[in-house]
């Protein structure tokens, strides 16, 4: 089987195999990404989230053009909230809280418009789309035995936010034992200080959660071997 080398990889090299390397993408979702959802709701600029998309695009473009596996996720609700506790909902001071009508629909509820992912990173026919109702993508899914059913052992994790539901993710996917990378600039957050903290704490200790990289040099290390 081939191997691909990150060798730009921090904290060191990281390879991972053909075919059996899902590319993760988190929550791109309208509610997060546009004005009138559930970011903005928390009172964020959510046009901080943008440069994300561009490194998206070219990563899954890669996935797709060798069939590998791409799992796109989604953060949302049952319309009843019952897959939403109380301790969630009734959390902060949101201008509008899960399950409330807002301009793209009702907020984080699944089938409303703000639960779209954005149509610049669509899904495929064929892709895996999972809505999870936490902030990690294993918590109440089937993720994990969807993965294990197609042999999947690496996991690279683009999307949003960097140290919210992107590094919860990724904390649950390397307990389970994946083989874990997050692109540099396929992941974004609110807050540029959380995105760089996150991407240090995560390969600290010679990489405790896993590793990081550009996307740039994930793509070299396809077109190297070709
Ligand atoms: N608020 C925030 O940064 N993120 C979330 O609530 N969900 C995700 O990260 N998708």
């Amino acid at each position: 089987m081939t191997t691909f080398r990150v060798t730009a990889a921090t904290p060191f090299e990281y390879s991972f195999p053909a075919g059996k390397t899902a590319l993760v993408v988190i929550d791109m979702q309208r509610d997060f990404v546009e004005a009138g959802g559930f970011g903005s709701s928390l009172g964020n600029d959510v046009t901080k989230l943008h440069t994300a998309i561009a490194p998206i695009a070219a990563l899954l473009a890669a996935w797709r053009g060798h069939a590998w596996p791409v799992v796109h996720t989604r953060e949302a609700h049952r319309a009843d909230l019952s897959d939403c506790p109380p301790a969630k909902r009734m959390r902060g001071h949101p201008t509008l809280r899960i399950g409330d009508p807002g301009p793209m629909g009702r907020v984080l509820i699944d089938g409303e418009p703000g639960a779209d992912i954005i149509p610049e990173l669509a899904p495929q026919p064929r892709e895996i789309v999972i809505r999870k109702p936490g902030k990690g993508m294993f918590w109440s899914t089937q993720i994990h035995e969807i993965l294990h059913a197609q042999g999947v052992t690496h996991l690279i994790f683009t999307g949003v936010t960097t140290e919210v539901c992107v590094q919860t993710s990724m904390r649950e996917a390397n307990d389970r034992g994946y083989a874990c990378l997050i692109v540099e600039d396929g992941t974004a957050s609110y807050f540029p200080e959380f995105k760089a903290a996150t991407l240090a704490m995560i390969a600290a200790q010679g990489g405790i959660v896993g590793w990081h990289a550009p996307s740039a040099a994930i793509l070299a290390a396809i077109q190297r071997v070709g």
